[in-house]
């Protein structure tokens, strides 16, 4: 399981997410284990978004903290990094800054990363790399990779 939580509450949301869905008591079929591996993606992408939000307080991640936090931040056409290190079993907690007027995104497709980063706001990106080696990040909205906006993570055993 590649992905994790930024918070209980919202690890709580997904699970009652999830447990509805088998309600019917019909037996798991052979697509549960893809698809669940889906939802859990999904339920990622949700915590990204959610993370930070606004800033406020509310969000459960202190501001403080999250300043300390190694960071990305995406330019016109760029980000400011093109290479990103881990370690297998290692959370990774990635300070997401878009100061560009222009909304941008933070995807890293093999580990079910997706954060939107809308124009001016700080997001977390928060995923747990189960397998080492190469993979790429970048932004997905139309254009934006093919002009530049991607890097390389490097994951290492
Ligand atoms: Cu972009």
């Amino acid at each position: 399981m590649p992905a994790v939580g930024a918070g209980r509450r919202s690890s709580a949301r997904c699970s009652r997410k999830h447990s509805d869905s088998t309600a019917n008591k019909l037996p798991a079929p052979r697509w549960f284990g893809p698809a669940l591996g889906t939802l859990v993606g999904l339920c990622l992408g949700a915590i990204l978004v959610s993370a930070i939000g606004d800033g406020s307080a509310t969000t459960g991640v202190n501001a403080e903290a999250l300043a300390q936090l190694p960071a990305l931040t995406a330019l016109p056409n760029a980000f400011d990094r093109t290479e990103l290190r881990a370690k297998v079993g290692e959370t990774v907690a990635l300070r997401l800054e878009n100061g560009d007027a222009e909304a941008h995104s933070f995807d890293i497709d093999a580990f079910d990363v997706h954060a939107p980063l809308p124009a001016g706001t700080s997001s977390l990106a928060l995923f747990r790399p189960s397998t080492a080696g190469t993979y790429t990040f970048y932004c997905s909205i139309p254009g934006h990779r093919e002009a530049g906006m991607e890097g390389t993570l490097v994951v290492e055993p």
